[in-house]
Protein backbone atom coordinates (compact mmCIF):
# COMPACT_ATOMS: atom_id res chain seq x y z
CA UNK A 1 0.00 0.00 0.00
CA UNK A 2 1.20 3.12 -1.08
CA UNK A 3 1.36 5.71 2.36
CA UNK A 4 2.77 8.64 0.85
CA UNK A 5 1.13 11.86 1.99
CA UNK A 6 -0.13 13.63 -0.81
CA UNK A 7 1.38 16.96 0.65
CA UNK A 8 5.00 14.99 1.00
CA UNK A 9 7.95 16.16 -1.19
CA UNK A 10 9.19 13.22 -2.75
CA UNK A 11 11.99 12.89 -5.22
CA UNK A 12 13.61 9.32 -5.21
CA UNK A 13 13.25 6.82 -7.92
CA UNK A 14 12.43 4.58 -4.32
CA UNK A 15 9.09 6.64 -3.39
CA UNK A 16 7.48 5.97 -6.91
CA UNK A 17 5.26 3.08 -6.24
CA UNK A 18 2.49 1.49 -8.78
CA UNK A 19 0.59 4.26 -10.50
CA UNK A 20 2.91 6.89 -9.51
CA UNK A 21 5.65 5.21 -11.02
CA UNK A 22 5.27 6.71 -14.40
CA UNK A 23 5.78 10.32 -13.43
CA UNK A 24 9.32 9.87 -11.95
CA UNK A 25 10.19 8.15 -15.52
CA UNK A 26 8.61 11.42 -17.42
CA UNK A 27 10.39 13.64 -14.92
CA UNK A 28 12.79 15.51 -17.74
CA UNK A 29 9.38 15.86 -19.60
CA UNK A 30 7.66 17.31 -16.76
CA UNK A 31 10.69 20.16 -15.96
CA UNK A 32 13.98 19.76 -18.76
CA UNK A 33 16.20 21.57 -15.23
CA UNK A 34 14.61 18.24 -12.96
CA UNK A 35 18.34 17.67 -11.73
CA UNK A 36 18.72 21.39 -10.48
CA UNK A 37 16.69 21.31 -7.93
CA UNK A 38 12.52 21.04 -9.05
CA UNK A 39 10.47 20.20 -5.39
CA UNK A 40 7.22 18.24 -6.05
CA UNK A 41 4.65 17.41 -3.87
CA UNK A 42 3.15 13.59 -4.56
CA UNK A 43 0.20 15.54 -5.56
CA UNK A 44 1.95 17.73 -7.98
CA UNK A 45 3.98 14.74 -9.60
CA UNK A 46 0.63 13.66 -10.96
CA UNK A 47 -0.38 17.01 -11.78
CA UNK A 48 1.99 19.24 -12.98
CA UNK A 49 1.82 20.45 -16.44
CA UNK A 50 4.61 18.87 -18.79
CA UNK A 51 7.32 21.54 -19.47
CA UNK A 52 6.25 21.50 -23.76
CA UNK A 53 3.02 21.92 -23.15
CA UNK A 54 3.49 24.72 -20.51
CA UNK A 55 5.82 26.42 -22.78
CA UNK A 56 2.59 26.22 -26.14
CA UNK A 57 0.13 27.29 -23.55
CA UNK A 58 2.04 30.37 -22.76
CA UNK A 59 2.79 31.37 -26.18
CA UNK A 60 -0.75 30.87 -27.19
CA UNK A 61 -1.69 33.17 -24.53
CA UNK A 62 0.64 35.44 -25.33
CA UNK A 63 -0.10 35.32 -29.04
CA UNK A 64 -3.75 36.60 -27.89
CA UNK A 65 -3.09 39.15 -25.90
CA UNK A 66 0.23 40.76 -27.70
CA UNK A 67 -2.12 43.79 -28.91
CA UNK A 68 -3.59 44.08 -25.87
CA UNK A 69 -2.80 47.67 -23.78
CA UNK A 70 -0.35 47.83 -21.06
CA UNK A 71 1.46 44.84 -19.37
CA UNK A 72 -0.15 41.74 -20.12
CA UNK A 73 -1.50 40.12 -16.60
CA UNK A 74 -2.16 36.44 -16.57
CA UNK A 75 -3.39 34.72 -13.60
CA UNK A 76 -2.79 31.17 -12.95
CA UNK A 77 -5.28 30.46 -10.53
CA UNK A 78 -4.18 26.66 -9.37
CA UNK A 79 -0.77 27.19 -9.78
CA UNK A 80 0.71 23.84 -8.18
CA UNK A 81 4.27 22.90 -8.42
CA UNK A 82 4.51 26.17 -11.11
CA UNK A 83 5.01 24.44 -14.52
CA UNK A 84 2.93 26.91 -15.69
CA UNK A 85 3.44 29.66 -14.33
CA UNK A 86 7.37 29.52 -15.47
CA UNK A 87 6.35 29.42 -18.74
CA UNK A 88 3.69 32.58 -18.37
CA UNK A 89 6.80 34.40 -16.95
CA UNK A 90 8.62 33.76 -20.29
CA UNK A 91 6.00 35.18 -22.02
CA UNK A 92 3.69 37.62 -20.44
CA UNK A 93 4.85 40.82 -18.07
CA UNK A 94 2.57 40.05 -14.51
CA UNK A 95 1.79 36.65 -13.07
CA UNK A 96 -0.24 36.20 -10.52
CA UNK A 97 -0.02 32.62 -9.23
CA UNK A 98 -2.68 31.47 -7.06
CA UNK A 99 -3.12 28.37 -4.75
CA UNK A 100 -5.23 27.01 -1.63
CA UNK A 101 -1.69 25.31 -0.79
CA UNK A 102 1.50 27.16 0.92
CA UNK A 103 3.90 24.33 -0.01
CA UNK A 104 2.68 24.42 -3.20
CA UNK A 105 3.28 28.10 -3.49
CA UNK A 106 6.66 27.21 -1.94
CA UNK A 107 7.34 24.61 -4.47
CA UNK A 108 6.43 27.38 -7.56
CA UNK A 109 8.82 29.88 -6.38
CA UNK A 110 11.60 27.68 -5.70
CA UNK A 111 11.03 25.50 -9.32
CA UNK A 112 10.34 29.04 -11.05
CA UNK A 113 13.74 30.08 -9.10
CA UNK A 114 15.51 27.51 -11.37
CA UNK A 115 14.52 29.03 -14.57
CA UNK A 116 15.13 32.84 -13.97
CA UNK A 117 16.74 35.21 -11.39
CA UNK A 118 14.91 35.90 -7.91
CA UNK A 119 14.86 39.67 -8.76
CA UNK A 120 12.58 39.44 -11.66
CA UNK A 121 10.42 36.88 -9.61
CA UNK A 122 10.38 39.56 -7.21
CA UNK A 123 8.94 42.05 -9.93
CA UNK A 124 6.68 39.66 -11.80
CA UNK A 125 5.37 37.31 -10.19
CA UNK A 126 2.65 37.12 -7.21
CA UNK A 127 1.76 34.66 -5.07
CA UNK A 128 -1.67 34.53 -3.21
CA UNK A 129 -2.31 31.66 -0.78
CA UNK A 130 -6.37 31.40 -1.56
CA UNK A 131 -9.38 28.70 -1.17
CA UNK A 132 -11.44 29.26 -4.31
CA UNK A 133 -14.24 27.73 -2.43
CA UNK A 134 -14.33 30.98 -0.10
CA UNK A 135 -15.95 32.92 -3.72
CA UNK A 136 -19.91 32.95 -4.12
CA UNK A 137 -20.49 33.82 -7.96
CA UNK A 138 -24.01 34.69 -7.28
CA UNK A 139 -24.01 36.60 -3.78
CA UNK A 140 -20.34 38.04 -5.40
CA UNK A 141 -17.22 37.25 -2.61
CA UNK A 142 -17.37 36.04 0.95
CA UNK A 143 -19.87 33.39 0.69
CA UNK A 144 -19.70 30.11 3.21
CA UNK A 145 -18.00 32.20 5.70
CA UNK A 146 -18.42 35.90 7.24
CA UNK A 147 -15.47 37.86 6.86
CA UNK A 148 -15.76 38.53 10.63
CA UNK A 149 -15.40 35.43 11.46
CA UNK A 150 -11.62 35.38 9.95
CA UNK A 151 -10.57 37.63 13.14
CA UNK A 152 -7.87 36.20 15.26
CA UNK A 153 -8.21 32.89 13.49
CA UNK A 154 -5.02 30.79 13.81
CA UNK A 155 -2.53 30.65 10.66
CA UNK A 156 -2.56 27.78 8.91
CA UNK A 157 1.28 26.22 7.38
CA UNK A 158 -0.40 24.61 5.00
CA UNK A 159 -3.78 25.30 3.90
CA UNK A 160 -5.07 29.03 2.94
CA UNK A 161 -7.17 30.58 6.31
CA UNK A 162 -10.14 32.53 5.32
CA UNK A 163 -7.74 35.94 6.37
CA UNK A 164 -5.22 34.73 3.96
CA UNK A 165 -8.51 33.81 0.68
CA UNK A 166 -9.86 36.94 1.92
CA UNK A 167 -6.58 39.14 1.71
CA UNK A 168 -6.06 37.64 -2.09
CA UNK A 169 -9.61 38.38 -3.26
CA UNK A 170 -8.41 42.10 -2.47
CA UNK A 171 -5.21 42.28 -4.03
CA UNK A 172 -7.11 40.04 -7.20
CA UNK A 173 -10.26 42.59 -7.69
CA UNK A 174 -7.64 45.52 -7.76
CA UNK A 175 -6.44 44.15 -10.82
CA UNK A 176 -7.67 43.82 -14.72
CA UNK A 177 -6.44 40.45 -15.72
CA UNK A 178 -5.41 39.69 -20.05
CA UNK A 179 -6.69 36.27 -19.13
CA UNK A 180 -7.04 33.09 -16.32
CA UNK A 181 -5.39 29.99 -16.86
CA UNK A 182 -6.40 26.71 -14.34
CA UNK A 183 -5.71 23.38 -14.46
CA UNK A 184 -7.80 22.39 -11.36
CA UNK A 185 -7.93 19.08 -10.01
CA UNK A 186 -8.89 16.16 -12.10
CA UNK A 187 -9.19 13.60 -8.75
CA UNK A 188 -5.88 11.84 -9.54
CA UNK A 189 -4.42 9.24 -11.54
CA UNK A 190 -7.63 7.81 -11.32
CA UNK A 191 -9.49 10.01 -13.73
CA UNK A 192 -8.51 7.73 -16.93
CA UNK A 193 -10.71 4.65 -15.21
CA UNK A 194 -14.22 7.20 -16.48
CA UNK A 195 -14.63 6.51 -20.06
CA UNK A 196 -16.00 10.53 -20.67
CA UNK A 197 -14.65 12.56 -17.84
CA UNK A 198 -17.70 14.01 -15.98
CA UNK A 199 -16.78 17.84 -15.87
CA UNK A 200 -18.81 18.11 -12.54
CA UNK A 201 -16.08 16.03 -11.12
CA UNK A 202 -13.78 18.31 -11.33
CA UNK A 203 -12.51 20.07 -8.24
CA UNK A 204 -13.27 22.18 -6.58
CA UNK A 205 -15.76 22.81 -8.19
CA UNK A 206 -18.30 21.25 -11.04
CA UNK A 207 -16.93 23.45 -14.28
CA UNK A 208 -19.98 25.72 -14.33
CA UNK A 209 -19.31 26.63 -10.98
CA UNK A 210 -15.81 27.29 -12.07
CA UNK A 211 -16.58 29.65 -15.23
CA UNK A 212 -19.14 31.66 -13.28
CA UNK A 213 -16.34 32.71 -10.53
CA UNK A 214 -13.58 32.90 -13.12
CA UNK A 215 -15.91 35.37 -14.58
CA UNK A 216 -16.21 37.50 -12.51
CA UNK A 217 -12.13 38.77 -12.89
CA UNK A 218 -12.39 38.05 -16.85
CA UNK A 219 -14.08 36.95 -19.89
CA UNK A 220 -10.81 35.44 -21.25
CA UNK A 221 -10.24 31.52 -19.44
CA UNK A 222 -8.29 29.20 -20.46
CA UNK A 223 -8.30 25.25 -19.00
CA UNK A 224 -6.59 22.43 -19.37
CA UNK A 225 -8.81 19.65 -18.46
CA UNK A 226 -8.92 15.77 -18.72
CA UNK A 227 -8.14 14.51 -22.38
CA UNK A 228 -11.81 12.45 -22.14
CA UNK A 229 -13.68 14.94 -20.78
CA UNK A 230 -17.01 14.89 -22.24
CA UNK A 231 -17.78 17.30 -24.35
CA UNK A 232 -21.34 17.34 -25.20
CA UNK A 233 -21.35 18.23 -21.40
CA UNK A 234 -18.14 21.24 -22.05
CA UNK A 235 -20.42 22.39 -25.01
CA UNK A 236 -23.86 22.16 -22.82
CA UNK A 237 -21.85 24.36 -19.62
CA UNK A 238 -20.61 26.40 -22.25
CA UNK A 239 -24.01 27.35 -23.60
CA UNK A 240 -25.38 27.89 -20.48
CA UNK A 241 -22.64 30.15 -19.03
CA UNK A 242 -22.02 32.26 -21.78
CA UNK A 243 -24.66 31.83 -23.78
CA UNK A 244 -25.88 30.26 -27.07
CA UNK A 245 -23.44 30.39 -30.04
CA UNK A 246 -20.31 31.64 -28.17
CA UNK A 247 -17.55 29.81 -29.29
CA UNK A 248 -14.94 27.52 -26.72
CA UNK A 249 -11.93 26.29 -28.52
CA UNK A 250 -10.63 22.85 -27.90
CA UNK A 251 -6.47 21.95 -28.62
CA UNK A 252 -5.54 18.44 -28.07
CA UNK A 253 -2.02 18.68 -26.27
CA UNK A 254 0.49 15.96 -26.35
CA UNK A 255 3.90 15.57 -24.81
CA UNK A 256 6.56 13.18 -26.41
CA UNK A 257 3.79 12.11 -28.80
CA UNK A 258 1.20 10.87 -26.27
CA UNK A 259 -1.81 12.77 -25.19
CA UNK A 260 -2.00 14.58 -22.13
CA UNK A 261 -4.75 17.00 -22.09
CA UNK A 262 -6.94 19.56 -23.68
CA UNK A 263 -6.43 23.37 -23.70
CA UNK A 264 -9.92 24.40 -23.73
CA UNK A 265 -10.40 28.49 -24.54
CA UNK A 266 -13.64 31.22 -23.83
CA UNK A 267 -12.89 34.54 -25.23
CA UNK A 268 -12.88 36.19 -28.14
CA UNK A 269 -8.60 37.16 -28.14
CA UNK A 270 -8.76 33.27 -28.18
CA UNK A 271 -10.86 32.42 -31.05
CA UNK A 272 -8.98 34.96 -33.50
CA UNK A 273 -5.46 33.08 -32.81
CA UNK A 274 -3.92 31.00 -36.03
CA UNK A 275 -1.71 27.98 -34.63
CA UNK A 276 0.79 28.77 -37.60
CA UNK A 277 2.09 32.16 -35.57
CA UNK A 278 2.84 30.40 -33.03
CA UNK A 279 6.86 28.70 -32.55
CA UNK A 280 6.96 25.85 -31.62
P1 LIG B 1 -1.87 11.00 -16.64
O1 LIG B 1 -2.94 10.85 -17.65
O2 LIG B 1 -2.18 10.63 -15.24
O3 LIG B 1 -0.58 10.22 -17.06
O4 LIG B 1 -1.36 12.50 -16.61
P2 LIG B 1 0.03 9.88 -18.50
O5 LIG B 1 1.47 10.07 -18.38
O6 LIG B 1 -0.65 10.64 -19.59
O7 LIG B 1 -0.35 8.40 -18.59
P3 LIG B 1 -0.33 7.49 -19.84
O8 LIG B 1 -0.22 6.16 -19.19
O9 LIG B 1 -1.64 7.71 -20.53
O10 LIG B 1 0.85 7.91 -20.68
C1 LIG B 1 -1.04 13.24 -17.77
C2 LIG B 1 -0.95 14.70 -17.41
O11 LIG B 1 -2.26 15.14 -17.05
C3 LIG B 1 -0.10 15.02 -16.19
O12 LIG B 1 1.25 15.20 -16.54
C4 LIG B 1 -0.73 16.31 -15.70
O13 LIG B 1 -0.28 17.39 -16.51
C5 LIG B 1 -2.19 16.09 -16.01
N1 LIG B 1 -2.89 15.57 -14.85
C6 LIG B 1 -3.06 14.28 -14.50
N2 LIG B 1 -3.80 14.22 -13.35
C7 LIG B 1 -4.15 12.99 -12.67
C8 LIG B 1 -4.11 15.49 -12.99
C9 LIG B 1 -4.87 16.05 -11.91
O14 LIG B 1 -5.43 15.37 -11.03
N3 LIG B 1 -4.95 17.39 -11.89
C10 LIG B 1 -4.38 18.17 -12.84
N4 LIG B 1 -4.51 19.49 -12.75
N5 LIG B 1 -3.66 17.66 -13.86
C11 LIG B 1 -3.54 16.33 -13.93
N1 LIG C 1 -0.74 23.66 -13.40
C1 LIG C 1 -0.02 23.33 -12.19
C2 LIG C 1 -0.61 22.16 -11.46
C3 LIG C 1 -1.97 22.45 -10.84
S1 LIG C 1 -2.45 21.17 -9.72
C4 LIG C 1 1.46 23.05 -12.58
O1 LIG C 1 1.78 22.91 -13.76
O2 LIG C 1 2.30 22.96 -11.68
C5 LIG C 1 -3.91 21.81 -9.03
C6 LIG C 1 -3.68 22.74 -7.85
O3 LIG C 1 -4.97 23.20 -7.39
C7 LIG C 1 -3.01 22.11 -6.63
O4 LIG C 1 -1.79 22.75 -6.37
C8 LIG C 1 -3.99 22.36 -5.48
O5 LIG C 1 -3.36 22.71 -4.25
C9 LIG C 1 -4.83 23.51 -6.02
N2 LIG C 1 -6.17 23.63 -5.41
C10 LIG C 1 -6.99 22.62 -5.06
N3 LIG C 1 -8.12 23.11 -4.51
C11 LIG C 1 -8.01 24.46 -4.50
C12 LIG C 1 -8.86 25.51 -4.04
N4 LIG C 1 -10.03 25.26 -3.43
N5 LIG C 1 -8.44 26.79 -4.19
C13 LIG C 1 -7.23 27.06 -4.77
N6 LIG C 1 -6.39 26.09 -5.21
C14 LIG C 1 -6.77 24.81 -5.08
Amino acid sequence: MDEIDSNTLINRAGDFKGPMKKYWNQRYDIFTKYDSGVLLTKELWYSVTPESISKFTAKFLNEAFKDSEGPVKVMDAFCGGGGNIIQFLEHSDIVYAVDINKIHLHCTYNNASLYMDRDSLTERLVLLPLDWTIVDYEAGLESETDSEDSEGEETDETYATVKDSLHALERLQGGKFDCIFGSPPWGGPDYIQQKLFDLDNLLPFTLERLLRVFLQFTDEIALFLPKNSDLDQLQMVTDRVFGPGCVVRVLKMSSQGRPKGLLVCWGNSFAKVALSDISL
